[in-house]
């Protein structure tokens, strides 16, 4: 028996102590908070034999385990780590723990942005291909499960597609992907790295452990990407919205066309997907590539990419109404995210006037400066409705630059006013720049309610 001391309660903490206890592991886990939730996970693991301590971190208990586990969201810099740092003891991420369980292969979805769609599409066209699938890592919004549940799937998936944030990666050691995927690299998470460059150096960590064998799906239209992966070992393919011909996936006359050995094959163009958007072409494509890659059949990859729906509250396609399609990017909470949205639905601005955004904005005011999405607006947006706390302050921006629509009442009237403004074949956009937390709980319950609303459920 050894013990594994698991830091953090969270969905993270909770798997990994499930994991460590079915395999018969003397188990303590401690987490700062003492709230209802925790208590009730703590309890529960009680039950099962744990040791559990809220409220506070026992660095010599810690320090006596055979293994330490640290949950994601433990920064490096908080006190329980320095602590241990200075004792010298080494800790691992739980999917680092969870894979050590894994019997089938393993695929590793990181990257700044798309990494969810494209693991969950990956997983999608897996399935459709008739191959026993797991989906989970970083995933979370109860998309799939942290690693260590799926290491107690019985039986065990033949492909396990994980998703890995960068934090999860600062911490593996073994860790080691048959086919490892990098969406893309963008500035983010700078609260909890010192710079950019650190940020990315935990995400070339999934070369860490690269080997012959090991395949790498890597984005050919950001040439930092190929700086990140260096001169690791394995076989590369490559996706790309720019370029084509090369080995992997690309637009060829518009159609998504795959090549991982045997020569180009068309699968399908963008329109037959259910997905929306140029970044989601991106992800399809990666998706594609992986698929292949794992044994699925082009017939399994066009079927599954014409059956994949978005995932929700990421450029959703809600309803349609009065020729007004609705899409629901409500998890867009910030001003690059809803700048996203609006250039991956219209890559260029519009010439006709035809087939505009009319934009919802709004939410509460995290004082970010719009201006970075403001640029992006003349030309592709009929209206913007501006609505909730930021409301004023996003209208008087974007004054003399666009319509603008100010909403002063609640989000429902947001919406219709949003409605009204739009012609026949606009687009509907909740892309609202910022957080929910201004009319509710979160950006799920706001996207859900607009969901309604385009269905007229509300
Ligand atoms: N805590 C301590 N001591 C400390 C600091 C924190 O005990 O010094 C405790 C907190 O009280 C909390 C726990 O540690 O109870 C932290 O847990 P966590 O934040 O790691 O949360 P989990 O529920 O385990 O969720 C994590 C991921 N969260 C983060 O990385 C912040 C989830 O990703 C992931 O779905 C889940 O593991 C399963 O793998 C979410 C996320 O936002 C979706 N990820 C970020 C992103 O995608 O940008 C990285």
């Amino acid at each position: 028996m050894i013990r594994v001391s698991i830091l953090g309660l969270g969905a993270s903490g909770i798997a990994a102590a499930r994991l460590a206890l079915s395999q018969g592991e003397e188990v303590h886990v401690s987490d700062l908070r003492t709230d209802p939730e925790v208590d009730a996970a703590g309890a529960e693991l009680r039950k099962l034999g744990a040791r559990v301590d809220l409220g506070s971190h026992d660095v010599d208990v810690i320090s006596g385990a055979d293994l330490v586990v640290v949950s994601p969201g433990i920064p490096p810099a908080a006190p329980v780590l320095r602590a241990l740092r200075e004792r010298g003891i080494r800790w691992i991420s739980e999917p680092e723990f969870a894979v050590r369980f894994y019997s089938g292969s393993l695929i590793a979805v990181t990257g700044t942005n798309g990494k969810t769609t494209t693991a969950a599409l990956t997983a999608h066209l897996l399935a459709e291909g008739g191959v026993v699938v797991g989906l989970g890592g970083n995933i979370g919004g109860g998309l799939g499960p942290a690693a260590s549940e799926l290491a107690l799937l019985d039986p065990q998936p033949d492909w396990v597609v994980l998703e890995v944030s960068s934090f999860q990666l600062a911490d593996i050691d073994t860790f080691q992907p048959d086919i490892g995927v990098l969406t893309n690299l963008a500035p983010d998470h700078q609260d909890r790295y010192a710079d950019l460059a650190s940020y990315y150096a935990d995400k070339a960590r999934i070369f860490d452990n690269a080997v012959p064998e090991s395949r790498w799906v890597l984005n050919r239209d950001q040439p930092e990407v190929a700086e990140l992966a260096g001169d690791v070992v394995g076989e590369r393919y490559w996706f790309g919205l720019e370029g084509n011909g090369f080995r992997g996936g690309y637009l060829r006359d518009g159609v998504l066309t795959l090549d991982v050995g045997s020569g180009p094959v068309a699968l399908l163009a963008p329109g037959e997907m259910q997905l929306l958007g140029r970044h989601n072409v991106a992800n399809a494509l990666t998706a594609s590539v992986t698929a292949a890659l794992a044994g699925a059949s082009v017939e399994a990859i066009r079927t599954g990419l014409r059956s994949f729906r978005a995932l929700p509250h990421r450029l959703e396609p809600v309803g349609q109404r009065d020729g007004v399609l609705w899409v629901n990017d409500s998890k867009a909470t910030n001003v690059a995210a809803a700048r996203s949205a609006v250039l991956s639905l219209l890559p260029a601005p519009m010439q006709t006037g035809e087939g505009l955004v009319v934009l919802l904005l709004g939410g509460m005011d995290k004082r970010e400066s719009l201006d970075e999405l403001a640029g992006v607006l003349p030309g592709r947006v009929r209206a913007v409705v501006c609505y909730g706390e930021v409301g004023p302050r996003f209208a008087d921006a974007l004054d003399g630059l666009v319509p603008v629509v100010r909403s002063t009442g609640s989000f429902d009237e947001a919406v219709a006013a949003g409605a009204a403004a739009a012609l026949p074949g606009d687009l509907l956009v909740l892309a609202p720049a910022t957080s929910s937390y201004d009319q509710f709980r979160n950006y799920g319950e706001r996207g859900d309610r607009f969901r309604a609303l385009a269905r007229g459920e509300a």
